[in-house]
């Protein structure tokens, strides 16, 4: 049987600087947990080295033993006792590395040469977020037996479930009449290393279904299906290798089946049922930590996407934890799943690109939240959409339908690019970064209509894989503008586009830039260096800024009223302006205890704002908005003039609204 051990602990790292000591650290790990979000786009680019002694395990003849790594950005190579054993290039998947033949008798050094410097054949490069140097997931020591069954190609799952659904029509003899049923069809393949056998196993729950061998296609009528939020049912298929009537090696992997159909007029449709997609896109890092996040905080991430009520997430703009991916399964939302080819193309990274999406697609085959393969993000940002560039795209989309023909491909285009581009071509379906009302002086309405028209014209369905605008909590305006970074201007901006997303049926899934404010060492806006700030939920996840609840009231169908701008404390004025954001149909208002308004809102609508006369006399107006037995409340003091600390003074605001030429 398969032996597996996590390694986290008792490592050293040495940083790339010249004169550096070892220095004791556990994984996961990085370099740049402070650098790279402090701003100056200056953080340290290096390669440094990890260290840990390891005890050559018992292992019988024959075994393998691999060092499974989770994450290393963005390439390194692994040596055993001075004998390199891998080399890796891409910063986000997982590899195993063999350091059978370089095992000796007792104490072994692992080493790994780790470097996240500049180069012209790994992707990504360029881009809007910073490239934390460092081994920052989980690193395993899995020992195989002589006969098992070994990794996927790609350091691909061992046990490759394909599932679909069928309709078919089931003629009842005995009643004589038909009935239409979902048959969920399964086929497993393994890579067993060994003149075995194969037992599968099916389980629904506790309960066995189905037994058969690899390559068995299993039929399950009546199969539960995969339903998203509502239902996301996960089947589990155990794999058993049996050499000589013994079992060998074992593996265990979760499937869901679903059907996905994505209609350029209709937009999508999950298990037949229309099933609009409304969610957000996520980058994975935190403060000081960057991308070396704990499984802890993985899972307030995903408690946080569905408090909000999104049904889908963009997993930007990198293969993430495989932990989230199953995340996702079990909560039951859609997963644009992507590799970074991004931003600027590289002559040289064909071939990269390629094995980010070959491992990918391998790793994360058996997930069924994952609905399409992202091939690019915004690609001609830079480039010319010169043949090169075409064909790479191409290579990508054809990998991926030849090896999971089931799923589809996707790119994400650059406002810039129009739909004559060659790229927005290539794939299955299209999506487009549009900032209208941010980045460009234009009506977000101009946005969707640009969508539907892509579509037309592209003949598939189109969607808005990114829009956004920054917002900061501790910035405030009763006059918000574009570009001011206020939390009241990002809450007009998502309010303009909510209002609107009903509208454009067709517009097969729309993402917000971003769920989290994230690290981009190379920005410098809002008053603090070093980030991007679109997120609706500040880096360190403690403030969801007031456009998060904008998205609550709309989607969640858990009761809710909020107060927007409890942070805008100090008002100017007698007239006291208070936002609501809410799903409930009936609010009362009360100031300062005393019952002013009841209102009854429209089907369909979430914002309500009051415009309140407050008493000449009263400077601190405290209000509470009810509806039953809910409510909330917040205080607000009368000012005579603006508070300053509203507002970036010319010193503090930095002029660098974009990490690169947008
Ligand atoms: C984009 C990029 C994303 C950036 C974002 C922004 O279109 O795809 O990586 O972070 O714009 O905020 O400018």
């Amino acid at each position: 049987m398969r032996k597996v051990e996590l390694i986290n602990d008792g490592w050293t790292w040495t940083s790339g600087k010249p004169y550096s000591d070892p220095e004791p650290v556990n994984l996961p790990h990085t370099w740049n947990g402070v650098d790279g979000q402090s701003g100056g786009g200056d953080y340290e680019r290096m390669t440094c080295t990890y260290t840990k002694r390891l005890q050559r395990p018992e292992i019988a003849p024959g075994d393998t033993v691999y060092i499974q790594f989770r994450g290393v950005n963005s390439e390194c190579e692994v040596f055993l006792n001075d004998e390199s054993v891998a080399k890796h290039e891409g910063g986000y998947s997982t590899f195993n590395a063999d350091i059978t033949p370089a095992l000796k008798m007792g104490t072994n050094i692992l080493t790994v040469k780790v470097s996240n410097e500049p180069n012209d054949r790994v992707y990504p490069q360029r881009a809007d977020f910073t490239f934390y140097g460092g081994i920052y997931r989980d690193v395993y020591m899995v020992i195989l037996p002589k006969d098992c069954f070994e990794f996927g190609p790609d350091g691909g799952v061992p046990l490759k479930l394909s599932t679909k659904v069928e309709v078919r029509e089931v003629v009842d003899i005995q009643l004589g009449g038909s009935n239409m049923i979902s048959f969920g069809i399964l086929t497993a393949a393994t890579f067993p290393k060994a003149r075995g056998d194969t037992r599968i196993t099916v389980y629904e729950g506790d309960k066995e279904i189905a037994q058969g061998r690899a390559g068995t296609v299993f039929e399950f009528p009546n199969v539960r299906l995969w339903n998203g939020l509502d239902d996301p049912f996960l089947y589990t298929v155990k794999a058993e290798l049996i050499v000589a009537s013994e079992v060998v090696d074992e593996v265990v992997e979760r499937c869901g089946f679903r059907s996905v159909e994505i209609d350029p007029k209709k937009g999508f449709f999950l298990n037949g049922k229309s099933y609009p997609l409304r969610g957000v896109c996520r980058h994975q890092d935190r403060p000081e930590v960057g991308n070396a996040i704990s499984k802890e905080d993985q899972d307030e991430d995903m408690d946080i996407i569905l408090e909000m009520g999104a049904n889908t997430v963009r997993l930007a703009h990198y293969q993430h934890d495989q932990y989230f991916y199953d995340l996702c399964d079990e909560k039951g939302l859609v997963v644009w799943a992507e590799i970074p080819y991004i931003s600027e193309y590289l002559p040289n990274g064909d071939e990269n690109a390629l094995s980010q999406m070959r491992e990918l697609v391998s790793q994360n085959f058996n997930h069924p939240s994952i609905v399409c393969w992202g091939v690019s993000n915004e690609i001609t940002i830079k480039a010319k959409p010169i043949k090169s560039v075409v064909a790479s795209h191409q290579q990508l989309h054809d990998f991926c339908k030849k090896e999971d023909p089931e799923r589809y491909t996707v790119v994400a285009c650059y406002a810039m690019c129009g739909s004559g581009n060659p790229t927005a071509r290539v794939t299955d379906l299209a999506s487009w970064n549009l900032y209208y009302g941010w980045y460009a002086p234009l009506p977000a309405k101009g946005a969707f209509n640009r969508i539907k028209g892509a579509s037309n014209k592209l003949k598939k369905p189109v969607g808005l894989s990114e829009y956004g605008a920054e917002g900061m909590p501790n910035l405030h305006s009763a006059k918000p503008k574009r570009l001011d970074n206020t939390e009241e201007y990002q809450c007009i901006y998502h309010e303009k586009h909510l209002e609107l997303m009903k509208d454009y049926p067709g517009c097969w899934a729309t993402h917000v830039w971003n769920l989290f404010d994230f690290g981009s060492d190379g920005r410098n806006q809002g008053g603090d260096p070093g980030k991007n700030h679109k997120g609706l939920v500040t880096f360190d996840r403690k403030i969801k800024k007031d456009a998060f609840y904008l998205y609550k009231a709309y989607w969640s169908k858990e009761p809710m009223i909020h107060i927007a701008g409890e942070r805008f404390k100090n008002r100017v004025g007698d007239i006291l302006n208070v936002k609501v954001y809410t799903n409930c149909k009936n609010l009362s208002l009360s100031v300062n205890g005393k019952l002013k308004e009841n209102i009854k809102l429209e089907n369909n609508q979430h914002v309500h704002t009051f415009s309140i006369l407050t008493d000449i006399d009263k400077k601190r107006n405290e209000i509470i908005v009810r509806s039953g037995e809910m409510f909330a409340a917040a205080v607000f003091h009368k000012v005579e003039s603006p508070d300053p600390s509203y507002t970036l003074n010319k010193k503090n605001k930095g002029n660098n609204y974009s990490w690169e030429k947008k």
